[in-house]
């Protein structure tokens, strides 16, 4: 037997912020830190690292750019920012941990609840430095190899978030159903095409005046009767929950708030007050375990109706404005009534508008009751979505303890992926938004995040149907495939559109996979592993496979690589082995060819899925049905690349006991 190593080593710096991302119980370790130089600035303390040629650093989960990290500044500090594009530093989350792949091979947490700075290979070419603050713990994990030390950082944080079976369905969303007929209709149009689905999503029109735990009564008159009616037709209706509560007399979540002191509170201990959806709201101070016991009871109202999943917006948290910063504003504004501006004075109004909303002064401005006491909430700022969902599912445990609750959330952190799946935010109908979804599924998993997924078509301009097509053949491989937009965007439902067969076959292949799809997934959470593997991580003496950051393994039987460029018939594919391409318009519509390692241009048509059998693995498919539910497990079609016999572990069961364990794992020999 071999030795266990001393892999993980730990250092705390100032006085650190209980966070709860890191679940092992890791002693700290004796001296300074391995590989990192320490030095100091005013920011706090710095560590840097000199990277060689050859090196190569990955991970920060939600992020912009590639799989490789290098070349870029990146700020874990979550912020609403629509405009998703590769000069941006921070997306909704905040993911502190990534790998140097090289020489040496190490991982580096930093435990911080604010915000760390990563400068890699941009300031100074060859040199990595984290700028960590200075209240901090901060960990280095050893490995044999990207994937060792994967495996060791994952167990550290705890095991990953898996929701209901329902929830590896598909799920059509809009900002803009407005009531009962609207949703009614999304679902006659899906029966009538023969489109399978299982979810759809309610936005914020479903409440009334944007006030969470409230149905509007106008556009829902008997919402239990309507979630019974969606059920028995197979589809679950999934509400959103938006982090700021209504500041209105007279409402209940809001009275009992102020009462309980559950809100997060300014410097003279009253409700800070914040511009959302609703107007005037009040922030649940997620941070205090009461808070979050009181917060999550809410949901109650809820699940009595028989809602078994949500979502979480705004909860970065977004604030389009504080009551204080606008008032300010305005006087500023006003002051400047009548007079001859100047050019500077008149960018400074428009300026002080522009700057008005998710604004570093109003972060300093309001606090956090917390167990080690009051803090800003600027220093614990990239917790506060993770509290909410965790707020969430806590009580899901109360509410059933048996049972699964799907939630997924807009902003989080090392921690939430315990809790809850993420989705990526507004990116929009852009081609690089498809390749940016597709290129940030590994480095999600690395931190944790196995249930996730981006806006399907992309959620903020308009669609066109051979982006939707292409887009939608990489989320046939997602956990969370929604296809989602904006409110006044072009609509982008699949049957306002001509290929109807094409999007057939792409979601009947999606249900067909989603034995696979459920398997893989189980099996990543309960081994702490990659459900989407760079091709680097799994040939790392291969330069090619770890310069290809446009295709990776689904799992550990097949690798995809899906079409990102418009106009295009197909692609070049890189096969790092010998490999089996199987190409299907349906499970009972395809061809197999043995392809041999090395360059491949591959046609790619629009209603088909193409995909990569690796040397001595099976798939499991099942015919498609219309939700998952409906699908026939007992009797699957074996795809393999094998010569003789091979097996494959198939995970199943009730698809909502919480009792998920490696027992449930069959192994099939094919
Ligand atoms: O300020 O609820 O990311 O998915 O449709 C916009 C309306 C608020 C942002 C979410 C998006 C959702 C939208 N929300």
């Amino acid at each position: 037997m071999a030795q266990k190593r001393e892999n993980i080593h730990k250092y705390l710096f100032g006085h650190p912020f209980r966070t709860d991302s890191v679940v092992a119980d890791i002693p700290v370790s004796a001296g300074e830190a391995p590989y990192l130089l320490r030095s100091q600035d005013e920011t706090g303390e710095v560590f840097r690292y000199a990277l060689s040629e050859e090196d190569r650093a990955y991970g920060l989960g939600e992020q912009v750019r590639g799989i490789d990290k290098r070349g870029w500044v990146y700020a874990s500090w979550n912020m609403d920012d629509p405009e998703i594009h590769e000069n941006r530093q921070s997306l909704y989350a905040s993911h502190n941990f990534l790998v140097v792949d090289g020489k040496e091979k190490f991982g580096v947490f930093v435990d911080s609840p604010g915000k760390v700075v990563y400068d890699i290979d941009y300031t100074t070419r060859g040199e990595m430095a984290i700028f960590c603050g200075r209240d901090f713990g901060l960990y280095i994990i050893e490995g044999e190899s990207v994937l060792d030390v994967i495996r060791t950082f994952r167990k550290m944080i705890g095991r990953s978030y898996i929701p209901p079976k329902f929830a590896f369905g598909f799920a059509q969303s809009r900002w803009g159903y407005m009531n009962e007929t609207d949703v009614r209709e999304v679902a006659d149009e899906y029966g009538k095409c023969g489109f399978p689905v299982d979810m759809i999503v309610l936005d914020i029109d479903y409440m009334e005046n944007y006030k969470d735990f409230t149905i509007n009564g106008e556009r829902f008159p008997d919402f239990p009767a309507f979630v019974r009616e969606m059920k028995a037709r197979g589809i679950r209706l999934i509400p959103i929950i938006d982090a700021a509560v209504k500041a209105e007399d007279g409402y209940s979540v809001y009275e009992e708030g102020c009462k309980g002191g559950y809100f997060c509170k300014d410097k003279d201990g009253k409700p800070f007050i914040v511009g959302v959806w609703p107007g005037d709201s009040a922030l649940p101070d997620f941070l205090s375990p009461e808070a979050r016991a009181w917060f999550g009871e809410k949901y109650r109202v809820l699940l009595d109706c028989g809602i078994e999943g949500f979502w979480n917006d705004m909860n970065e948290p977004s604030l389009f404005y504080s009551k204080d910063s606008l008032a300010r504003t305005i006087r500023g504004i006003a002051e400047k009534e009548g007079k001859n501006l100047s050019l500077t004075e008149f960018w400074s109004i428009t300026g002080s508008v522009a700057r008005l909303a998710n604004n570093a002064d109003d972060y300093a401005s309001f606090y956090h009751e917390t167990e080690g006491g009051k803090v800003s909430h600027k220093e614990v700022h990239n917790l506060y979505g993770y509290n909410m969902v965790r707020a969430a599912s806590e009580y899901f445990g109360k509410y059933d303890k048996d049972k699964r609750t799907l939630i997924y959330s807009r902003s989080s952190h090392i921690g939430m992926h315990r809790y809850g799946g993420i989705w990526t935010g507004d990116n929009a109908s852009r081609w690089d938004h498809l390749l940016l979804n597709l290129k940030m599924l590994p480095s999600l998993n690395m931190c944790g995040f196995l249930y996730v997924g981006a806006d399907i078509g992309g959620f903020g301009q308009d669609t066109t149907e051979d982006l939707l097509l292409r887009w939608t053949a990489l989320g046939a491989f997602v956990p969370l495939m929604r296809n989602h937009c904006t409110f006044g965007s072009r609509r982008q439902e699949y049957y306002r559109f001509g290929n109807r067969q094409a999007f057939k076959n792409l979601l009947d292949m999606r249900y067909s996979l989603v034995p696979y799809l459920y398997s893989e997934f189980v099996k990543s959470a309960l081994r702490d592993e990659l459900m989407y593997t760079p091709l680097g991580f799994l040939y790392p003496d291969d330069e090619r496979a770890k310069e290809t950051e446009d295709q990776m393994f689904v799992g550990g039987s097949i690798m995809i690589a899906p079409v990102y460029r418009q106009n295009t018939r197909g692609r070049n594919v890189y096969l790092p082995e010998d490999m089996k391409m199987v190409r299907m318009r349906s499970v009972s519509d395809y061809t197999e060819e043995i392809l041999p390692k090395g360059d491949h241009y591959v046609e790619m048509g629009f209603g088909e899925v193409v995909f990569f059998v690796a040397k001595g693995k099976a798939i499991p498919l099942a015919k498609p049905a219309k939700n998952v539910a409906a699908l026939d497990e007992e009797h699957l079609l074996w795809i393999k690349y094998a010569d003789g016999k091979t097996t494959y572990e198939l995970y199943d069961d009730d698809g909502f006991t919480t009792d998920v364990r490696e027992e449930n794992i069959r192994t099939f020999t094919v």
